[in-house]
């Protein structure tokens, strides 16, 4: 490798000092910047490279691009007519008390249960509910809520879902001939709440029926009379040596009118709103070993460069909320990103930064925006990978709730509401975190993940993760594009 890159510039006649070599040489793709530098020092002139001919490159690269990509005078005379309004219906930022109090922990599962039992009791059948206190004698007919603390497997294989809700608890058997129970019970997770149709003999509940909270199909949705557009992206990892930066370019591009065929530039003019969810940077010790896996290893820096990238993009609304990558608390909800570590794009003032989740109204769209990390202890509890984003999606609507699972990998803070609770259906879910995109409509609602710009890192090669990277979905007149900018 040594003798490769000096070779190259000796062929050349160029000289190369000490720092620009060790530069060059920890560069990820050095063939590609060797050859660039090469032309740039001929085009000059010079005949030696030091760390400043290389910052100059740079500086005169990332001129060449910004004049590339900055936004089209047609699609801004177009833009400078569309409306843009929108307004926050859900941000958490401010909504922070707890203080871990053992309390704050009874507070937070009440919260959940009261939210998720009301729901579960528009259901009709749910009208009156059997508190738990009372099903300790016998009682034919039963209809109670609890909220789940185990579920087992008898040796007879039978399934035992222990339940709680403030007046007690009670233990619910499926039995292992009620095929259709005992598949259910699949998908049954713990600190979830359920509805149970049934029957107690005073000591065992015995489950006829488990109900979710579930939703009913929304038949008229926002999207349905939506004439413009919406980009969702997450997982733009800047700072990560796997950013894909020229992918990310050609984005920004498109969204600025110059790039793609006529029915791309169309779908471009018709943007109105571009939604970031989450892990917006790479930020610094998020796993072990990180930084051998950073390209900018200083947080500050990281948004520094992520207000350059999206800096270009003048007209429109960003929607921006965080991930477990970025600079905020990491237990959910997690507050939006502040002007200590990402001042930059705080003054940007077409950006809005939002919680991890959040609901904003993006001129009638209702969007609900979640990083997505329970995926990983839904994947962990249900035998799923990380590609059944749809699935789990699905799931999680169906339980009314963002993070059911609690104390498991995703840290959740015990606020005095629980604001994962799904209280409203949105138009529109959409996901990131897993980098790999998906969509599906169910019920009415557009459910997305808008996969990553960030290539296959080592991590991911272990687990087996291949992400689709570059590839963005577009909410377009009501009906989901996925546009490619990987090449
Ligand atoms: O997540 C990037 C990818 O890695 C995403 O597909 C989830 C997966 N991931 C993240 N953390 C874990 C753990 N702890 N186990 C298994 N899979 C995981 P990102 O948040 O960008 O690092
Ligand atoms: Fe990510
Ligand atoms: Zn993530």
């Amino acid at each position: 490798m040594v003798n490769d890159i000096i070779k190259k510039f000796q062929k050349a006649n160029i000289l190369l000092n000490n720092n620009a070599y060790s530069e060059i040489s920890s560069n990820e793709d050095y063939d590609y910047l060797i050859g660039e530098l090469i032309r740039y020092v001929e085009d000059n002139d010079e005949f030696i490279i030091t760390t400043k001919t290389i910052r100059d490159y740079q500086k005169r690269e990332r001129e060449r691009i910004h004049e590339e990509i900055k936004e089209n005078p047609e699609t801004k005379k177009i833009r400078q007519t569309l409306e843009t309004p929108y307004e926050i219906l859900l941000d958490t930022t401010n909504k922070s008390y707890t203080d871990g109090d053992i309390q704050d922990l009874n507070k937070y599962f009440n919260s959940r249960y009261e939210k998720l039992r009301k729901i579960i009791q528009q259901n009709p059948e749910f009208r009156t509910v059997n508190d738990l206190k009372t099903t300790k004698q016998k009682i034919d007919s039963l209809h109670s809520i609890g909220i789940i603390n185990s579920i087992n497997k008898t040796k007879n294989g039978h399934i035992i879902v222990e339940i709680e809700d403030p007046t007690g608890d009670a233990s619910v058997i499926l039995l292992k001939d009620d095929e259709d129970l005992i598949t259910q019970s699949n998908n049954l997770v713990k600190d979830e709440v359920i509805g149970v149709v049934g029957s107690t003999n005073g000591n065992l509940i015995k489950a006829d029926e488990i109900v979710h909270p579930g939703v009913i199909r929304q038949d008229i949705s926002g999207t349905a009379g939506m004439d413009f557009s919406i980009a969702f992206i997450s997982d733009v990892h800047i700072g990560s040596k796997q950013f894909d930066e020229a992918a990310f370019n050609r984005f920004i591009k498109w969204v600025n009118g110059n790039e793609g065929d006529d029915d791309k530039r169309e779908m471009a003019n018709n943007l109105k709103y571009l939604v970031i969810g989450g892990d917006l940077v790479d930020g610094i010790g998020i796993y072990p070993n990180q930084d051998k896996e950073l390209k900018i290893k200083d947080i500050y820096d990281q948004y520094e460069e992520a207000a350059r990238l999206l800096g270009d993009i003048t007209d429109i609304p960003i929607i921006l909320s965080p991930g477990n990558h970025d600079a905020t608390r990491l237990a959910e909800p997690q507050p939006a990103i502040t002007d200590k570590y990402a001042k930059g794009l705080c003054e940007q003032k077409n950006i809005e930064m939002v919680s991890n989740p959040s609901i904003v109204n993006l001129d009638g769209v209702k969007v609900l925006v979640y990083h997505g990390r329970s995926f990983d202890d839904m994947v962990m509890a249900m035998n799923i990978t990380h590609a059944d984003t749809d699935q789990i999606m699905k799931l999680l609507l169906e339980k009314r709730h963002l993070s059911p699972i609690y104390g498991e990998r995703n840290a959740l803070a015990s606020e005095f509401e629980d604001y994962m609770v799904m209280e409203e259906v949105p138009d529109v879910i959409h996901t990131g975190h897993v980098h790999i995109n998906s969509y599906t409509k169910y019920k009415g609602v557009h459910m997305l993940n808008s996969g990553t710009f960030q290539k296959q890192t080592e991590f991911q090669k272990i687990y087996n993760i291949v992400p689709t990277c570059g590839q963005v979905p577009i909410l377009n007149k009501g009906k989901m594009k996925l546009l490619d900018f990987s090449s």
